[in-house]
């Protein structure tokens, strides 16, 4: 009898403890590939500014040739605190300089090209732009990073084994000069036409063995072990695969990168980049993405594009398809000529980081009372209200077996939100697959929103604000047991009255314009109806380009092009005007850079203006996409007096 109260009492105690002998102490193991100790610190970053600022600054180029003679690099008011200053008021973390953009020209005075800042008028050739913003990024207290252009359109060693050697030196003086860097950003733009040390040719390099990258990016590593390395398939972050400033719904952390050109090696620039923007469910290789967009249509500043200045609304949406699916945000500001943000983004800027200041003021769970449907045991370490201590890495956890299972949490009081966020433990991978949300509401559960990945970061933006004072959160799949780390609720402020205007100044109406019928989906104001025809079909219907007659003469200032979404960029063109449809005077041949990885409006200045009934668009060249068929795209042909 004495013996079995002792057992009694035993037992008593050890189920009171919680301490039953099936329950789980240690930690779950990871699932899948795991993060570095470099891309979790990177990741909590969440944004950072990009900036692009070089001779195409004062050339009002996107991308230079080459052959840009140094001395126009003059920005004279150039002020690196305010760009850092303006950064911030975004709360942005960090600023990633293009300290040699594809031109070649070479924002400090580097002893590997005389292609440089000290052959500026700028400071008497003096300055060194890179050391003016690491510095002010270290007064600032936000963190620094570099872009450094492989394609160089100035080196005379271009496509050589010689330029791999001054590739890397270039590298070697940014890495050992200006302190510690957080990201070094490779970019894959690579290879083509450009000045090249006088040669004015096209060059062509193997993607996947010229930069020999594995060595390189470990040079890289050896000297900033702390940074991390970006690149179209990492080796530690990903670019999301376009430049629109969005990422996939969902967004894996994991991510196999794969060639795009059959059995080569996957490489900058070579790779099957359209699958970045969800990456890949239990990829091989834990390679985040990085959403990267420029608050204007494009990289460096132009005058023509001051109204077309993202508002801070619009930088917030972008926020939601970036940081909300787990990537991060990296915000291109590009200073003036003068050196400065101008006021317009600035203002943005300032309005965005406003919103979201007041988005995370209140989390309406803070305080609630949590329970969960299972856990893996009764210590803290893995306790449901871990959800709720804003920590990323503290999380509810469940047994090894359980990989569904559900929180309930009771708010303390009836609350009205609008965001909701996710984040699981990402140390330990990315583990759950999908998920759903509920609030409950007339005396039942509503579903409000679900969905598939939830890793470092997952918000969601109701369409409506709900009111509700229990919320549950349910996990429907997970490929291991649950690491929850984070449940919050949050209100999107109201959106700013904003005065960036998104007019095209100047547009001529198109109403009469006429072209060849089979043509017309280009000049009938609609972005939505395209030209979307084969080389053969293009040669066969317009042999000369595309005729467009006004019907009343115009003083044209500029001509416009929108490409088609997905297929068929020209990136090589002629436009010309007549007065009779017969005779025709070329106004301007020239490229348009980058329009694969940014497929938006683009815009011909013309020296000055023209006065003409007529115009032709001749395409030179085209840029298609992946196992499609060489093909003209073109949504929309526009002209500005
Ligand atoms: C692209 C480049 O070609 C653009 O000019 C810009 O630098 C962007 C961030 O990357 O691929």
């Amino acid at each position: 009898m004495r013996i079995l109260s002792f057992l009694y009492i035993f037992a008593f105690i050890f189920i009171y403890c919680g301490c039953t002998p099936k329950e789980q102490q240690s930690p779950p193991s990871g699932y899948g590939a795991l993060p570095s100790q470099q891309q979790v610190e990177w990741q909590q970053m969440d944004m950072y500014a990009f900036v692009h600022f070089t001779i195409n600054t004062f050339t009002n180029k996107e991308w230079g040739y080459g052959d840009e003679d140094p001395a126009l690099f003059n920005p004279a008011e150039f002020n690196a605190d305010s760009i850092v200053a303006a950064a911030k008021s975004a709360g942005l973390t960090g600023l990633i300089l293009t300290c040699k953009h594809h031109d070649g020209f070479c924002l400090w005075p580097t002893k590997t090209t005389t292609h440089n800042i000290s052959k500026s008028k700028w400071k008497d050739g003096k300055g060194d732009l890179v050391k003016e913003f690491s510095e002010a990024c270290k007064r600032g207290g936000i963190r620094f990073g570099v872009y450094l252009s492989p394609w160089d359109r100035n080196n005379a060693k271009y496509g050589e084994p010689e330029y791999l050697e001054i590739y890397r030196a270039q590298m070697n003086e940014l890495l050992t000069q200006y302190g510690p860097v957080f990201e070094i950003w490779h970019d894959g733009a690579n290879g083509g036409d450009g000045y090249y040390g006088g040669s004015r040719k096209t060059i062509k390099i193997d993607r996947s063995t010229y930069y020999k990258w594995t060595e390189t990016w470990g040079i890289e590593k050896q000297l900033q072990p702390q940074a991390v390395i970006m690149s179209d398939i990492g080796p530690d972050v990903r670019w999301v695969g376009t430049e629109t400033g969005f990422s996939g719904d969902p967004c894996w952390e994991t991510f196999t990168p794969e060639s795009d050109k059959d059995s080569s090696e996957p490489a900058p620039g070579q790779v099957q980049y359209w699958k970045s923007l969800n990456g890949t469910r239990n990829g091989r290789y834990w390679i985040p993405a990085e959403t990267n967009f420029s608050i204007r249509p494009g990289w460096f500043y132009h005058t023509s594009e001051d109204d077309k200045v993202k508002s801070s609304n619009e930088l917030l949406n972008h926020y939601f398809a970036s940081i909300g699916h787990g990537t991060t945000m990296l915000l291109n500001i590009p200073p003036t000529p003068k050196g400065l943000v101008h006021p317009t983004d600035q203002a943005s800027l300032t309005g965005f980081g406003k919103l979201i200041k007041e988005m995370y003021a209140v989390n309406y769970a803070d305080g609630a009372t949590i329970t969960a449907s299972s856990v893996r045991s009764s210590t803290k370490d893995y306790a449901p209200e871990n959800v709720l201590d804003n920590d990323p890495f503290t999380y509810w956890g469940t047994e090894d077996t359980v990989t569904t299972g559900e929180l309930t949490l009771t708010l303390k009081a009836p609350s009205i939100f609008s965001v909701f966020r996710l984040r699981e433990n990402i140390k330990l991978g990315q583990r759950i697959d999908d998920w759903a949300v509920d609030i409950w509401e007339n005396n039942q559960w509503k579903e409000v929103g679900k969905g598939s990945a939830i890793g470092y970061c997952r918000l969601v933006r109701l369409t409506q604000p709900v009111t509700t004072q229990k919320v549950r959160v349910r996990i429907t799949k997970s490929s291991a047991s649950i690491c929850l780390s984070d449940v919050a609720l949050f209100k999107e402020p109201a959106p700013l009255a904003e005065a960036v205007g998104k007019s095209q100044k100047g547009m001529v109406d198109k109403k009469g314009w006429t072209t060849d019928v089979k043509l017309s989906a280009a000049i009938d104001n609609n972005d939505q109806t395209n030209v979307n025809l084969s080389m053969d079909e293009w040669k066969k219907i317009s042999p000369q380009g595309l005729v467009v007659d006004m019907k009343k003469t115009v003083k044209i200032k500029a001509f416009t092009y929108l490409p088609v979404r997905d297929n068929g960029y020209v990136d090589k063109y002629n436009f010309y005007i007549s007065q009779d449809g017969k005779r025709w005077d070329l106004q301007k041949a020239g490229e348009f850079s980058n329009i694969k990885a940014n497929p938006i409006s683009q815009r011909v200045d013309l020296e000055k203006p023209v006065s003409a009934r007529y115009f032709r668009f001749e395409p030179l060249h085209v840029i298609t996409s992946f196992n499609q068929k060489e093909a003209v795209g073109i949504a929309e042909l526009g002209v500005i007096e």
